[in-house]
Parts: C-alpha cells; structure tokens; sequence
C-alpha cells in the first residue's frame, strides 16, 4: 500500500467521523431539529451563496423548494472549486461537502463574513440530508456529485460543458433527524429571503414553492432604505427619504437608514453580517447615542428648547422611527443570552462618529423636517412625564393594598418561579374551567374579558390605564418597559389560552404584541408559550381521541376502522370543554403541546398586525391576497 493511499484512508475515516458527530448532535450545529433547524439547513446553504455576492462574484440566488420538500438553492457564482486538494488528495469541492468548516479554507481572498450560527459550512447540511447532489459549472465543464447521508455514493465526475459559472445544491433533509416535520414554510423562507435581498443590496433573490406554484423575486437596489420604507409602509412618514448614512473603516463596514413616522412605537432592526441582532449591541448603542445627542444639540443651537428644559431623552427622539443598522465585520463577536448582540468595541465608535456627523448635515439642510422631529420628542418627553406619574400611582395603590394581584387572578400555590405557570385564558366562562382543570399547585389562571388594548396605537400612559394590560403586568410581577425585571418574574411559563378563531388569532396577536413592545425579554427568555387545544374530540365505545388538524382526524377514523360511526365533535370554542377536558388535552405537562414564542413569531405577529389594523389600505388589500389561507375569515 502507497503512503498515499493510506493518509487518504485515515482522513475518509475521519471524514465520516465527523460527520456521524453532526448526526449524533444535530443541535449543536444547526441549534435544533425542530423546524427552525429545518430551515437552518436552508440558511447555510445561501449564506454561502450570499458571502459569494458579497465577494462580487455572485448576482442572482434562487431558492427552489420541490413538491417532496426537497430543496435546491442555484447561484452564479464562480463555482465551488473542483481540483485536488493538496492535503486531503480529493477534489477541493468533496472536502468542502464532507469536512467539518472546509468552506471558506480555499477562498484565500481577504475574509468571509459569517457569523452566529451560520457558517457551520454546507457539510453540516450534507449530514442531515437523506440526498444532497452538488452540481458545479466551471473552468467550462459541468461537474457534479452525489451524497447520502454525508457519504460520496461516487466520484466526482463531469457531467457536461458550460460556458456559465455557478453551483447548485439540492438537499432532502434527513427525515431521521428531523423528527417532528420535515414541510418547508414559505413564510418563514420568504421573509428572511426578503430580508436578505434588503441587506445586500443588488442581489436578486427568487423564491419559488413547487408546491403551490408561488413564486416571488426580490432585489432592491436601494438596500436597507427600501428595507426602512418597508417598515412604514403603513404609516404616515415625516419625510419622503429616509437618512441613508454608509461607511467603512478597517475593513468594517457600516450602513444606517432611517425615517420618522407619525406613530409612537420604535422599529429599530439591527444586523452583523446580516445576522439579526436582537439583543443590540455595540453598533445599535452607538447609533441610539448619536442619535440623541445630535438631535439635543440641534434643538439647543436653534432655540428650539428653553435653557432650562431638560435634555430629550433617548426613549423620546425614538418615538416613531424605523431603523435600520447593518454591519459586516470580520471577527464578529456575539454576545448575550441568545449569542445576538454584537460584542466588538471598536464598531460603537465607527457608527456613532459617522451618524452623527451625518445626521446633523440632514438636519441642518432639511429644517421643516428636523422642527418636526424635535417636536415629536418634546410631546414624548411630556407623555413620558403623565406616564412615570400613572406609574407610580400603580406602585403607591399596589404598596398599600392588603393583596396587590388582581382579584381576577387564581394564583397558584407554589412561590418557585420556575416552576410556576400562568395561563392567560380568553374569556371568563374557559377561564372558569381552566380554573377547574389546573392543577392549583403550579398553574395559575388569568382570564381575559374581551379584547386587550392595541399597544400600537397608544403610548404608555394610556397603555398602562387600560385594565386587562394592567392585571397582567401585576399578575406578571417583573414591571414594564424601562423598569422591566425578568429576575422579578412570578412564572417563567407564561402560556395564552384563546380560541381556535379569528378573535382567538387576534387576541393572541395583540398579547404578543404587547409583550414584543413592553417585555421583550419574557420572548428573549423562552417565557412565552401558546397553548394548542385539539380542534376535534373523537369517541368510540368510550373510547375518547382528541386531534389538532384535519389531517390528524381522518388518520384517527381509520385507526378506530371503517364503518363504525364514531362521535366527532368539533371544538369552536375553549368555552365547550369541560375542565376535565381542557386539562387532558391542554393543560397537563404530560400530554399537551405547546407552541414557544420565539421572538421571530412575536416580530412577525407585530408586522401582521401593523399590517391588518395600519392606515394605509393597499398594503392590507395585499397581505390579505398573500395571505388568503391565514386570514380568509377576517373581516377587515
Ligand atoms: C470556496 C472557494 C471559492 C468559492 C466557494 C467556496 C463557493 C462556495 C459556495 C457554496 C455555494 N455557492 C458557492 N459558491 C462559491 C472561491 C473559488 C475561486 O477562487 O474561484
């Protein structure tokens, strides 16, 4: 045997080694199986693709997902490389297929920016794919290979010519791995495909569902602007322009767009190499200073505040903004709960040098707008005031009161926090039930009459002079908004109840959104659950089945045979339950499901709702039509 062909079998064995690794610990990888991991798998895919964009190499990406859930992401990039690798003795394009972080080892250009959990590198995805073909035009051939399971099923070979460069991947995931579903969402690919397609600006991104025939193509040549006008959509905007601010400096590069809107909440997004901040971080806390700063300092040289009045704070010049900030950065380094805030120092001071002298320029050539602006934060500020007053009206009353939680609330009995759950049940009659049913040492059970107030359309005073908001909070324990508390919470389930129908959808969007606004950090905790009640109760010679979907009911029927007549009943409503039922088949820890509240669901529930309940009719009448099957019984 050559010396050769024996480090080639050390190295194939180590090869399929570490692949069994990713098979035995799928989460460590791809963070979990579940259907976040799925989509993972897409995600690592075109990352790649997109860092081949960002090398300028690359202008158009598509996204294909087939009638088997199988998925082919196309790009016309320069083509994995195909030649040997010097060390491994294998074309360069196996190794990256089959070796763990082989991806960006042959690049040899400058740096990749990827981050997170991205950029595990597409062998991960190869691992947990049942079938993964890689096709490559190049050097004026097309070469192609195959995989199962992580495994070569033959050499690379040439399959063609072509004059064009590119690859294509194509992966079923592993139905082993992904245990609880392997059905692709087109929203969840859609929306983070159009985010994409905003934060590198140029690219053309398609997304087509074999499935249904749906296909979309995104490509904004205006970037994270167009992203920020996107965020208004369905608001009035103070200025036609957003700000656009775009800098680079020791091979960092920084973007900001921005536009003030007639509305009261903030909406600002920011990114690290087009990963999602959400906990912020250093470029998010440069921006917020600059910003605040500029705009006192403007307002103090115009006169537009007394002498005496004190400095705008920064809740106040936010008031209505929409922002976006982007980086991309090397090393990046994330931090936090949920590895989302950027860490790296020296970003704080590139973003807020570059914004503000950018900021004061805009300010200085658009005064009308920069009166308007300021003016806004001055009506902050004196909201800001009657707010921390009503606050501490609350905080007196609940400091004097012999029992400060609601009465509504059936507390539990248990004082341990992370072992305490709170069901936030819509209406009284299942809260009545839900009562009942609980088991009292645990659960305790909030009912909801009616609707909740729509934070969106109302600052905190008003937010906080609303009853049922009000009885959450204290019932909650943890504070709201500046004076939030996560260590303070009284329950670490907080899990809401409403029915399966419209109203139910629309009570649920306005809790989430309530907590998206005001308690972030219960959704950055993983505190957030959506309860599931069955839709169908079936019966059979006393023997009783509940099941969540249609699908799951026909499967039923055949299980108890044909041609027996068994009872179905459908659940409208949590109202027809009997508190027997309710705790078997949504309340019990050993037999419920439950949905946890990521902070992609509740920032999607907000934008859902910004868009169903916003001024502007168009973008309704549109997200209705692309969202016929979600919102058909909406009567909007
Ligand atoms: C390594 C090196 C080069 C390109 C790529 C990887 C590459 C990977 C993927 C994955 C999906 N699409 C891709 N496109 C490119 C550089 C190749 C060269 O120097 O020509």
């Amino acid at each position: 045997m050559s010396l050769n062909q024996h480090t080639y079998d050390e190295s194939q064995i180590q090869v399929l080694e570490g692949l069994e690794a990713v098979r035995k610990r799928p989460g460590m990888y791809i963070g979990s199986t579940s259907v976040k991991g799925l989509h993972h798998l897409v995600w690592e895919v075109v990352d790649n693709s997109i860092d081949e964009a960002l090398a300028g190499y690359c202008t158009k990406i598509q996204v294909i997902v087939h009638e088997d859930n199988s998925v082919t992401v196309i790009d016309n990039g320069r083509g994995i490389p195909v030649g040997e690798h010097a060390k491994m003795k294998r074309p360069a394009i196996e190794v990256v297929m089959t070796v763990l972080h082989a991806g960006g080892k042959f690049g040899g250009e400058g740096y990749k920016v990827s981050g997170g959990l991205h950029g595990v590198g597409v062998s991960v995805v190869n691992a947990l794919s049942e079938q993964l073909i890689v096709t490559v035009k190049r050097e004026g051939h097309v070469y192609q290979q195959e995989y199962q399971r992580g495994a070569p099923q033959y050499d690379l070979k040439v399959i063609g010519d072509s004059t064009e460069t590119g690859t294509t991947i194509t992966f079923r995931p592993d139905s082993e791995i992904f245990t609880e579903t392997t059905v692709y969402d087109y929203d969840i690919l859609m929306s983070r495909i159009r985010e994409l397609a905003f934060l590198n600006k140029g690219i053309e991104l398609v997304l087509t569902d074999e499935r249904t025939g749906q296909s979309q193509t995104f490509k904004y040549e205006g970037g994270i602007s167009e992203f920020v006008k996107y965020l208004n959509r369905n608001r009035e905007t103070m200025h036609e322009t957003p700000i656009y601010v775009e800098g680079a400096k020791d091979y960092i590069t920084c973007e900001i767009a921005l536009q003030y809107n007639d509305g009261y909440t903030e909406n600002i997004y920011s990114f690290a190499n087009n990963i999602n901040t959400h906990e912020g971080g250093t470029h998010e806390s440069g921006f917020k200073s600059a910003l605040t700063r500029i705009i006192n300092e403007y307002s103090r040289k115009m006169n537009l505040m007394k002498d005496n009045d004190s400095n705008l704070t920064g809740d106040d010049v936010r008031e209505g903004l929409a922002a976006i900030i982007s980086v991309k950065i090397p090393e990046p380094q994330f931090e936090g709960q949920t590895k989302t805030k950027l860490g790296n120092s020296e970003v704080r001071g590139i973003i807020e040098s570059l914004f503000s002298e950018k900021l004061m320029e805009f300010m200085e050539e658009n005064p009308a707008v920069a009166r308007k602006v300021v003016e806004k934060g001055v009506s902050a500020a004196r909201a800001r005031e009657a707010a921390r007053r009503a606050r501490e009206l609350t905080r007196r009353k609940s400091a004097l009161e012999v029992s400060s939680l609601p009465g509504k609330l059936a507390d539990c009995s248990s004082k341990d926090a992370a072992q305490c759950e709170i069901y936030i049940v819509e209406g009284d009659s299942a809260g009545g039930s839900a009562k009942q049913g609980r088991d009292r040492h645990f659960q305790a059970i909030l009912p909801l009459k009616g609707k909740i107030l729509n934070v969106e359309k109302s600052r905190l005073d008003k937010v906080l002079s609303n009853a049922e908001i009000r009885a959450i909070i204290t019932a909650l324990g943890t504070g709201i908004g500046e004076d939030f508390d996560l260590g303070k919470a009284r329950y670490h389930k907080i899990i809401i109840m409403t029915d399966a129908d419209v109203d139910g959808a629309h009570i649920r969007t306005l809790l989430l959104t309530f907590f998206y606004r005001y308690m972030r950090k219960l959704l950055d905790a993983g505190y957030i659950y959506i309860a599931q009640p069955p839709l169908y109760k079936l019966e059979r010679n006393k023997v009783v089945r509940y099941a969540d979907s249609d699908k799951q009911k026909e499967q039923i029927m055949a299980e108890f045979g044909e041609n027996v007549k068994v009872n179905v009943q459908r659940y409208k409503g949590l109202g027809e339950m009997n508190a027997t039922q309710l705790w078997e088949t949504t309340m019990d820890p050993e037999s419920r499901k439950m949905l946890q509240v990521t902070i992609e669901d509740a920032k999607l529930a907000d934008e859902v709702f910004d868009t169903l309940m916003g001024d502007h009719v168009e973008p309704r009448r549109d997200f209705i039509q692309q969202h016929a099957k979600f919102v058909k019984n909406l009567d909007v």
